[in-house]
């Protein structure tokens, strides 16, 4: 694969950029070589500087849900930039993706635009903190809810990729507030609140963690969470920037029938633009300025294309019936891709829940991040590139999750297991 261009691109950009990336997981650092830089994006593909066309299963990691540069969503984009890219005041559309979000999400009451979903999870933390008056959380390992100094403990995707999920510059007394605990272990749950209850403002959790590849909560798992929250009168946060608007209209906590007290969303409401939102309760979130003490803000919160482009992206996604789609989309996936990897002889576990999935070389299923540290990650890197080279883009880390979304046919589909035989068959 020709990538001149591309190693040219790099070169620069290590001249003025940290690691020549506006975010480490892009490095590739997790699979060796170096990023291909990106000229243009349509449906399910990618081109890259030096005309190499991909497979696209990263989905700019989660938020071209119907593919990339969706008509309905530019032409929402280009229709809300004549007539002014920022007032900085407020206008009609926040009010439009504020309905929408607490329409298809039943536990929001009231909710608030923010520009990341790092700034989501970091606003549900000092919301919870500020209405409970405590100051101790709990976070799951392996769990990534953006780089938010209380959360970056044990922390997963780039963090994780890198081997850094405690982030250095994290003041030890502000980590010392963070408590983490395994994932899916009910046990080590009921420790912590029998421990700690009193005093803990809240629990944050993704509901299917997908920052450590992918895994699904066991049956009970959640509802004891839900449980104990309640009981010790800690918020319960749904961390819901990746699951959220993909994996059911009412995200994870549609399928698994939970009520969180307060959502973390990110990525598919911003239709691709800088896009975060935080909603809940209404009697947590009116805690917040200008009402209440906890202040949150920001210059470019509900920003008109943002808000166009989100709008813009739900309302395609209901028309095109496009959860139903996604869940077969990902079935399909998972049953061809089983009945490929059924034919190796190396460990392999897929595992896959509607539109997101992951491929770990490890003989176990996985249930938490122990299990996903046992993965052969020099495998994953090997697979990495002889996809790359057959035209298909993988997430460039092992601890991360595959995205689909409704631009990839069966075109895609035959491209992948093409690629996947002969990826497999390498030594
Ligand atoms: P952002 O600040 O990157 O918009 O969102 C942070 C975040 C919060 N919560 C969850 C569950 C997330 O997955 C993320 C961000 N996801 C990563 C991919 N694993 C973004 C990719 C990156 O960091 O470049």
């Amino acid at each position: 694969m020709k990538n001149d261009l591309s190693e040219k691109l790099f070169a620069e950009a290590l001249l003025h950029i940290p690691g020549g990336v506006n975010s480490p997981v892009r490095a590739f650092r997790g699979v060796g070589g170096h990023p291909f830089f990106v000229q243009r994006a349509k449906g399910a593909r990618l081109v890259d500087a030096d005309g190499n066309e991909f497979v696209d299963y990263v989905c700019t990691w989660g938020p071209s849900i119907l593919g990339h540069a969706a008509k309905p969503v530019v032409d929402a984009v280009k229709h809300a930039a004549d007539l002014g890219l920022s007032f900085g005041t407020p206008n009609p559309a926040e009010i439009k993706l504020a309905k929408k979000i607490k329409e298809w999400v039943p536990s929001v009451q009231k909710v608030r635009m923010c520009n990341s979903g790092t700034e989501a999870t970091m606003s549900c933390l000092r919301l919870a903190r500020g209405f409970t008056k405590r100051k101790k959380i709990i976070k799951f390992e392996g769990c990534y809810h953006g780089h938010v100094d209380s959360l970056l403990v044990a922390a997963g995707s780039g963090a994780l990729t890198l081997g850094t999920p405690n982030s250095a510059g994290v003041p030890e007394e502000l980590a010392a507030l963070t408590i983490v605990l395994p994932y899916n272990d009910p046990e080590a749950l009921s420790a912590a609140f029998a421990t700690h209850g009193p005093d803990l403002a809240a629990v944050i959790i993704e509901p299917v963690p997908a920052n450590a590849g992918l895994y699904l909560p066991k049956p009970g798992y959640l509802e004891a969470l839900r449980k104990l929250c309640t009981q010790y009168g800690a918020v319960l946060i749904f961390d819901e920037v990746m699951t959220g608007f993909r994996l059911a209209k009412g995200g994870a906590q549609e399928i698994y029938g939970i009520t969180p007290d307060l959502n973390a969303f990110g990525k598919v409401i911003g239709g691709g633009l800088p896009v975060g939102a935080f909603g809940g309760r209404s009697d947590i979130m009116d805690y917040l300025a200008p009402d209440g003490p906890v202040y949150q803000a920001g210059t470019l919160s509900g920003n008109p294309l943002a808000m166009a482009a989100g709008l813009a992206q739900l309302e395609e996604l209901q028309a095109q019936d496009g959860f139903r789609k996604l869940d077969d989309l990902g079935r399909t996936l998972r049953e061809a891709v089983g009945d490929l990897l059924k034919t190796l002889r190396r460990p392999w576990t897929f595992q896959q829940i509607g539109s997101m999935f992951c491929l770990y070389f490890c003989e176990s299923p996985v249930h938490n991040l122990t299990d996903a540290k046992k993965a052969d990650t020099a495998a994953f890197a090997k697979f990495f590139h002889a996809m790359l080279e057959e035209g298909v883009y993988l997430a460039p880390s092992q601890f991360e999750a595959g995205f689909l979304s409704l631009a990839h046919t069966e075109v895609e589909m035959e491209i992948t297991l093409r690629a996947m035989a002969k990826a497999l068959a390498l030594p």
